[in-house]
């Protein structure tokens, strides 16, 4: 099914993001992966395609939409809008950007969802089972099963829908597997993709009737298309796929099918399975391949809204410039593998391999041309041995760069060009034109310093070429300095096709030096936290309307968890400070310390259930004014959790012990609700809990938190909960 590689176009897809969130690192990082293949095909002269966009359907975007009360169409345009901003901003070089809700997307899902059902693989059924909102995936297993991609509680729907013959596939995909052993990738996701299939498919639910959020089914408008066919589509329908119009129709021959998909590891199964079968049942060719990046993880957790632990590309490129964002996403996390990301190893990276490293040996050189050639590149004289050993070591950086970058070894592939950066500086270090000894003669100086620098600034041309997909910014800068014009038309040109020793003549006028990578102080990390802070903050203001109305985007993220660094993880006390081991009767802790946070009243009518007794042993609030400010309630982090498991604590007639799910964290609390809650009828039930308390240990168990009650006149607990729908990990504010 997989055609051959078509050296002469190149197509190539990134994930379209669910609009329900602002666009964060994990996004950028993909896009800026996706980028720099882009800018390198090109600069090699290869009709390049790359195409991103956004998925604005299904239920998660129209639950979204209502939180921020507006409509889903409004909704879906102001976030879209955002990520295309973005992607401008970080100057990312997409052909087209494609949005879900587009005419010409719909008329392309429609017309492969007729495909499907005339050819016969579209069948009419019912379905009752597990669904996860969050992930729009099916799932298996009994009601309250979790999702076991995201660890949320599914949801249980029961709909006449209409089905996918999926399980015609299951031989078919492993024989294409088989087949083109480098269709999925890395391997690790190879494996996990096989096994899932041999481990036998069923068909596939493609259609929806509880909401009307999506593509109506042609001919069947109370259905909506499920959300993962319609988006899987967007790469075909971007190039036309189901328009009559010829250029269109040009467009699909020409590009496809897709060279890569581009996607995060946690997709891997609707990309290499789903969409090779719906393609396979439509009659049209699979796509050549699907690479999975590894997941950015910030705070020990995959950065993601649902998390609250993201940071934002606008932050880094503020304070450091998208290249140096760029380049540490590619050098620092091996393609494929999950990686961390801190202000920290940024801020180390940058400094040691950018300003201290390419950035110091470029204006190094510069400087010295234009100081002792007058800004003209000198002839070079004869080769010595140093010399001949930095040509060798630039050949070595020229053969290994390439297969590197194109087998996706992107941080390999810039350390051995960083080998030469260290090689060069080494061999200016070693030859020191800006020092004349008194035994050698001006004649002899001049000449050294000659084939010293221009040997130095053509190791420094073969470095900008190769690393110019990953740093295009700093590129063209050096690019310029060098006197070699403008790096764009260069690219245009196919540079890359030709690129060997040689290239910077003598008699070439260099450009001005420039500052590239100025060296980042030590505020540099507290700068991006703190924009990151007032990012956040302003956030949790717009949506309780105390800040200028950032919009209902806004206001939709508001309710995602925050950033752990703009709001301390405990409110300001030392709940540690107990002198004995805490006892069952002793409170849990909310009062202790916190009393700035939350009123002395609101236990009373909401009470951070501490075990019985708990509200008298707490230590006794401070005098403070009876009224908070919207920061200081902010500080206390209320959350929706479902009850997964609650026994007994043995020898503890009060405790109960709880594991209960936040949607993107599971954690063990303790409650002293023994007495008027039996245990078993607590599965599965949503509460709210205080998700940011300092930990407690009681009877050498951990709680992580603690769940709120009213409180009876005789003490009983009664726990808060919700008559509506709510998803786990919602805030309360
Ligand atoms: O899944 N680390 O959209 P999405 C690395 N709409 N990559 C990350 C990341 C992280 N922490 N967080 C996000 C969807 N990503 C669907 C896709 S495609 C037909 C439909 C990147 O908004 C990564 O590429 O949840 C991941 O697959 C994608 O964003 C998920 O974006």
């Amino acid at each position: 099914m997989t055609d051959t590689q078509s050296p002469s176009r190149y197509y190539l897809t990134t994930p379209i993001y669910y609009v329900n969130a602002r666009p964060h690192l994990g996004h950028a990082y993909s896009t800026i992966v996706c980028d720099t293949i882009a800018r390198r095909k090109r600069a090699q002269g290869v009709d390049t395609y790359f195409l991103t966009g956004t998925d604005e359907h299904g239920q998660k975007i129209e639950r979204s939409a209502q939180a921020a009360g507006c409509t889903p169409q409004e909704f879906a345009t102001k976030i879209s809008a955002e990520f295309r901003g973005l992607w401008d901003q970080l100057g990312l070089t997409y052909d087209d950007f494609i949005r879900t809700t587009e005419s010409r997307h719909k008329r392309g899902v429609q017309h492969l969802f007729a495909t499907l059902r005339d050819k016969g693989f579209i069948y009419k059924g019912s379905y009752t089972g597990q669904y996860c909102v969050s992930d729009e995936a099916y799932v298996d297993g009994p009601p309250g099963t979790p999702c076991p991609d995201c660890g949320r509680i599914t949801e249980t729907v029961s709909e006449e829908n209409y089905f996918f013959k999926l399980s015609a596939f299951e031989r078919k995909l492993l024989e294409f597997y088989e087949a083109n052993p480098n269709f999925m990738g890395p391997e690790s996701t190879r494996r996990e993709v096989v096994s899932f299939v041999r481990s036998g498919l069923k068909d596939l639910s493609v259609s929806r009737t509880s909401f009307s959020w999506g593509i109506p089914v042609p001919g069947d408008e109370k259905h909506v298309i499920y959300v993962w066919l319609d988006a899987l589509a967007n790469y075909i329908t971007a190039l036309g796929y189901g328009s009559d119009d010829p250029v269109d129709q040009a467009r699909f021959a020409k590009f496809w099918p897709a060279d890569m998909h581009l996607i995060g590891k946690e997709i891997s199964r609707f990309h290499c399975v789903y969409w090779p079968a719906f393609l396979m049942a439509a009659g049209l060719p699979t796509p050549r391949s699907v690479k999975a990046n590894g997941w950015l993880l910030f705070d020990q957790g995959k950065m993601s809204k649902s998390r609250g632990n993201i940071v934002r590309a606008e932050t880094v490129q503020a304070v450091l410039g998208a290249d140096a964002l760029r380049y540490f996403l590619l050098r620092e996390i091996p393609f494929g593998q999950d990686g961390s990301f801190s202000f920290d190893a940024l801020v180390q990276r940058y400094n040691a391999d950018l300003a201290n490293g390419y950035g110091n040996l470029v204006s190094r050189v510069v400087n010295m041309v234009h100081k002792y050639f007058g800004g003209i590149v000198p002839e070079t004289g004869a080769a010595t041995a140093a010399e001949a050993a930095l040509r060798a070591s630039a050949a070595n950086a020229l053969a290994a760069f390439g297969p590197a970058f194109d087998d996706l070894n992107f941080s390999e592939a810039l350390k051995s060009l960083w080998t030469l950066v260290a090689e060069t500086d080494g061999y200016l270090t070693a030859n020191a034109p800006w020092k004349k000894p008194p035994d050698r003669s001006d004649e002899d100086h001049a000449a050294l310093q000659a084939r010293v620098l221009s040997t130095a600034a053509e190791a420094i041309r073969i470095i900008t070429a190769l690393v110019y997909p990953i740093l295009p910014d700093s590129a063209a800068k050096v690019w310029l300095q060098l006197g070699q014009g403008e790096i764009a038309d260069a690219a245009k040109n196919a540079f890359l096709t030709n690129l060997a020793w040689g290239g910077l003549k003598p008699g070439t006028k260099l450009g001005k030096p420039s500052p590239l990578f100025p060296r980042a102080e030590k505020d540099a990390v507290d700068r991006m936290q703190n924009i990151e802070e007032q990012n956040n903050k302003s956030v949790i203001e717009a949506a309780s309307g105390g800040a200028d109305n950032s919009g209902s985007a806004a206001k939709a993220e508001a309710s995602a968890p925050p950033q752990q660094q703009s709001i301390p993880p405990q409110a300001p006390a030392a709940p540690q400070a107990q002198p004995s081991p805490p006892q069952e009767s002793q409170a849990p802790a909310l009062y202790q310390g916190t009393t700035s946070v939350v009123p002395p009243t609101q236990p009373k009518e909401l009470g951070a259930f501490a075990p019985e007794g708990g509200s008298s042993a707490a230590p006794a609030a401070p005098e403070q004014s009876t009224h908070i400010t919207i920061d200081d309630f902010s500080k206390v982090d209320l959350r929706v959790a479902q009850i997964l498991v609650a026994e007994r604590v043995p020898k503890a007639d009060k405790l109960l012990r709880l594991e209960v799910d936040l949607g993107y964290e599971k954690r063990q609390i303790l409650a002293g609700i023994a007495q008027h809650y039996e245990p078993e009828k607590l599965v599965g039930r949503k509460i709210v809990i205080v998700a940011n308390l300092a930990p407690r240990k009681m009877r050498g168990l951990e709680s992580n938190g603690m769940l709120l009650a009213a409180s009876l006149p005789d003490g009983a607990p009664v726990l808060a909960g919700f008559l509506e729908e709510v998803p786990l990990g919602a805030r309360l504010k």
